[in-house]
């Protein structure tokens, strides 16, 4: 008993401390206090000049049709991968005649609303190869290079509108799959709504293509994939198939849905599909087991897949609970309450999930485990967010082998939280600190409207993955073999650029001629770009160290337009600038018309001075 009672005097003396110090200086400490989390806190943050953060934080850029690339712990901007929109700052799809221009413009509008990118992996781990990304408006998916961080394929998804939900097909990643959640007629485009069903499509993660789709009556959403190659999930919310959202939410339970891919596989070789628009189309009605639906509670959003493989999580959204599914026997095994408006969940790797409310405006985390198995204390944190979350993210969570450090919180709203620029107000990010007991909300950073989804990626993974200079492609233009070829009204030139001159430094061109620049940026050093803007001709080309971009434009009436250099790449950049002198039709065409002449020659060795004089 003795030491327990010094041990209860040591305290009551400690809280008597405590105590006291708050009746005389209440403020003074928790000022101090504040004081000193801030401090700690910006500390955990700090990335000096120089170094490097520890991952790549890939936010999707929602109605900004692109995605936003942001170091953590920094918070700090990287980069803007262009996808779904022109990005003059890039070179990308902003010249019409353009590879990227004609890739963007062939498959659809030029503008998107991306919301979840998906990055590749192997072994349950990311494998830095591929990003994945959905347009959720125009039913497109995207590939992204990791290589390069620049938009590798594009290709238009057939009968399905609203194209959500995105996932990987995994373990194998030889799929990755989307969610038609708007209902429409596929086969007669009647507007009969008693027709109305949708699709999850399937595509080769590679080529894009859609390799099958399985339909049935009512949406999905959001998907996520089992561990183990047998079933993919969606959550649905219109099992209504309503066409009023006081009908899409008549029901106390819609469900989640799981496809078995094998099975479908096998129906597609076995022939049980309707061609639709070139695709196979499994009716799920007509091939028993391939589609089975989990009724689960109200209007459900987020689906997430446990890293271990067992569980399918869907949380409620109009209900406050997660439903947690056992995703090999597809049963419901547990519906612990979480909070209102429960979204999205992510998972650290100590047995944890974090779940976001949109309602609450908080991030809730508790314990898988016990939620299971019924006990009082499942809820471990809650942390206040501002405001409005949608999508949250931990470290890893998608693979099968979650970090547990950082989790970013991607918010609606930020109602002031940042310097206001009118009406119009940023989406707000919190970088929250994971790794301990509490929760700790670390920063805040803006972004551009309006990223649903992030994955992280550390940068051990891709540190021998990205380039620093292109290859050299086929096409390049080689130094010294810069040229002009004519072909009546087409004319090619051929040019390189290094620091700090473009070859040729200038060419002629008859008015209304075919003209197409092949620009080969000829620099072995890292991050020297060049760029060229043509004045008048809407042209605006960006290339990085190894890159060739080939723009063709007509040339517009006679004159001279001085092509410049758009990055400030030496000292010499101002003077990196060439001309293009456009001619009326049938006037020759000088093939060297910055050959100093003979005349010039002699007047310059007499001392002649050529161009202004200060004397
Ligand atoms: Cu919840 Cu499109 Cu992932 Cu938005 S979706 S939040
Ligand atoms: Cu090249 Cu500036
Ligand atoms: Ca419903």
């Amino acid at each position: 008993m003795k030491p327990i009672s010094i041990l209860t005097v040591v305290a009551a003396l400690a809280i008597g401390t405590v105590a006291f110090l708050g009746c005389n200086s209440d403020s003074t400490s928790r000022k101090q206090k504040s004081a000193a989390a801030a401090a700690s806190a910006a500390q955990q943050v700090y990335v000096a000049p120089g170094k490097l953060d520890d991952y790549y934080a890939i936010l999707s850029g929602g109605q900004s049709g692109s995605m936003f690339v942001y170091g953590i712990p920094s918070c700090r901007f990287i980069k803007e991968i262009a996808v779904f929109e022109p990005r003059a700052g890039q070179g990308y799809a902003n010249n019409p005649g353009s590879e990227s221009y004609k890739r963007l413009a062939a498959s659809g509008p030029m503008w998107g609303d991306t919301h979840h990118p998906v990055l590749s992996q192997t072994d349950g781990k990311y494998d830095g190869k591929w990003l994945w990304i959905n347009d959720k408006a125009n039913d497109r998916i995207a590939k992204v290079d990791l290589r390069t961080f620049e938009t590798a394929e594009i290709k238009t998804v057939p009968n399905i509108q609203g194209s959500h939900g995105l996932a990987a097909y995994l373990p194998s990643c030889k799929y990755v799959f989307v969610n038609g959640e708007l209902e429409t007629d596929h086969t007669s485009n009647t507007g009969d709504a008693t027709k109305y069903r949708s699709v999850i499509a399937f595509l080769d993660a590679q080529t894009l293509e859609t390799k099958f789709q399985v339909s049935f009556v009512g949406n999905a959403d959001i998907a996520s994939s089992g561990k183990d190659g047998r079933y993919v999930f969606s959550t649905m919310y219109n099992t209504e198939n309503a066409l009023s959202s006081e009908g899409m939410i008549e029901r106390d339970r819609d469900a989640v849905g799981a496809i078995d891919v094998p099975l479908a596989e096998k129906a597609v070789a076995e022939g049980k599909f309707t061609k639709i628009n070139g695709v196979p189309v499994i009716e799920s009605e007509k091939v028993p087991g391939v589609l089975t639906l989990i009724p689960v509670p109200k209007n459900p959003h987020g689906c997430n897949v446990t890293p271990d493989g067992k569980y399918v999580l869907a949380s409620g959204k109009l209900s406050p609970t997660v439903t947690i599914i056992d995703a090999h026997t597809l049963k419901v095994i547990a519906e612990p309450e979480v909070g209102l408006g429960p979204l999205h969940t992510t998972f650290d790797n100590r047995g944890n999930c974090y779940t976001s409310l949109f309602v609450d405006s908080q991030i809730v985390k508790w314990n898988l485990e016990k939620a299971i198995k019924g006990a009082n204390d499942y809820i471990v944190d809650r942390v206040d967010v501002h405001y409005n979350v949608g999508h949250t993210k931990a470290a890893g969570a998608d693979t099968s082998y979650p970090s547990g450090d950082w989790l970013i919180s991607l918010n609606k709203l930020s109602k002031g939280m940042f310097l206001p620029v009118g009406p119009g107000m940023p989406e707000s990010q919190e970088l929250i600190d994971i790794s301990g007991d509490k929760m700790r909300v670390i920063a805040a950073f803006p972004s551009l409207p309006e990223p649903h989804d992030a994955v992280f990626i550390h940068r051990k993974v891709l540190e021998n993955v990205v380039v620093q200079t292109h290859h050299l492609e086929p096409t390049a233009v080689k130094l010294g073999e810069e040229k002009v070829v004519r072909n009546g009204s087409k004319v090619d030139v051929f040019m390189t650029c290094i620091r700090s001159k473009f070859v040729p430094e200038a060419f002629e061109v008859h008015e209304g001629d075919d003209v197409t620049i092949h620009l080969t940026n000829v620099e072995t050093v890292r991050d020297m770009t060049h760029g060229v803007a043509i004045p008048r001709h809407g042209i605006n080309i960006a290339v990085d160290p190894g890159q060739t971009t080939v723009v063709p434009f007509k040339a517009l009436k006679q004159g001279t337009y001085w092509y410049y250099c758009t990055w400030f790449c030496s000292a010499l950049h101002l003077e990196m600038r060439g001309r293009m002198i456009v001619k009326p039709t049938g006037e020759p065409l000088n093939e060297n018309p910055n050959a100093v002449s003979k005349a010039e020659k002699v007047a310059s060795a007499a001392g002649e001075k050529k161009g202004a004089s200060y004397e």
